[in-house]
């Protein structure tokens, strides 16, 4: 695993709290922190159930390292889209569901970063924007596919061709985050629902992380079949009979309402 003073992991548990930890320079993520991110979330350990991902200071994170965005001839520029493309694949498609804990700015490389968690809880100073637009340049961590996923084109190519910032509340609205909570609150939110998650049956949470999102993509015939297939899975895991039989012997909470 890449040592890297720019990112920590601390294990609560089940949950595993990753922290991008260069506040000085609004977690802006260089090369060498992207791969961190890559490397912490493919060498969790065993142990984890579930994970949130925060942000140290003002700022959730203020995108690519601009500092870093050399003279890249295209092959280069395709590499090192390629290379996010790898370590943002690590979070959505890792070993366990991501909660991203939000606040302020969630802008470029840092959004397409939020983008691949599975549920993002957002505080009041949480702002979106993606000003590649307006330097020039275009997404080239997952954004293109990801971010139209929350939002829909149309808003995302809004933001892209006029610089719109999406304040917490309007974020909240578009989809961008599933959760609003007052300002500073974001990461015990965050926690308290990754230890909700870290609860469920591991069988459930990998059929949400990867089963769920493919089919979302398949046309309904195909996606019907999967689903099946999916279903008959997870509902042969012993601990699956365990739970059914604790909620029907009445050891197991009811659905409240909300
Ligand atoms: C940075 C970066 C960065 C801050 N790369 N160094 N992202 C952007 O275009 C966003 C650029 N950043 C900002 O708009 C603002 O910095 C923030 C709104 C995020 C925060 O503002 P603020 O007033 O709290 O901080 P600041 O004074 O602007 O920045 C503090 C320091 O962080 C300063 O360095 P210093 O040495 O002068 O102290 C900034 O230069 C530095 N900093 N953001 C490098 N992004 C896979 S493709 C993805 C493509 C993109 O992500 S493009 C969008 C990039």
């Amino acid at each position: 695993m890449t040592p890297n003073k720019d990112i920590t992991l601390d294990i609560r548990g089940s949950v595993a709290i990753v922290r991008l930890n260069r506040a000085a320079k609004r977690n802006a993520l260089s090369d060498a922190l992207i791969l961190a991110v890559r490397d912490t979330f493919q060498n969790l350990p065993d142990t984890v159930r579930a994970a949130v991902l925060d942000g140290q200071g003002e700022h959730f994170c203020a995108g690519l390292d601009l500092s870093e965005l050399k003279e890249r001839d295209a092959g280069a520029g395709l590499y090192h889209s390629r290379m996010w493309h790898e370590a943002l694949e690590r979070v959505q498609y890792g070993p366990v569901p991501v909660v991203a804990a939000l606040h302020g700015a969630v802008v470029g490389g840092g959004l397409e970063l939020a983008s691949a968690c599975h549920i993002r809880v957002a505080d009041e100073s949480t702002f979106y924007a993606l000003p590649e637009g307006s330097r020039g340049i275009f997404v080239g961590g997952g954004g293109a596919v990801r971010i139209p996923r929350l939002i829909g084109a149309a808003r995302m190519a809004d933001m892209m061709l006029t610089g719109r910032v999406y304040n917490a509340q309007d974020g909240e609205r578009v989809g961008f985050a599933q959760y609003l909570v007052p300002q500073g609150q974001a990461f015990d939110k965050a926690l308290e629902l990754a230890e909700r998650v870290a609860e469920n049956a591991p069988l459930t949470n990998y059929a949400l992380m990867h089963a769920l999102p493919r089919i979302a993509e398949q046309p309904a015939d195909q996606g019907f079949l999967t689903e099946a297939l999916m279903a008959a899975i997870a509902q042969s895991a012993p601990e699956a009979k365990e739970r059914v039989r604790a909620f029907l012997e009445g050891r197991a909470s009811k659905v409240k309402k909300g």
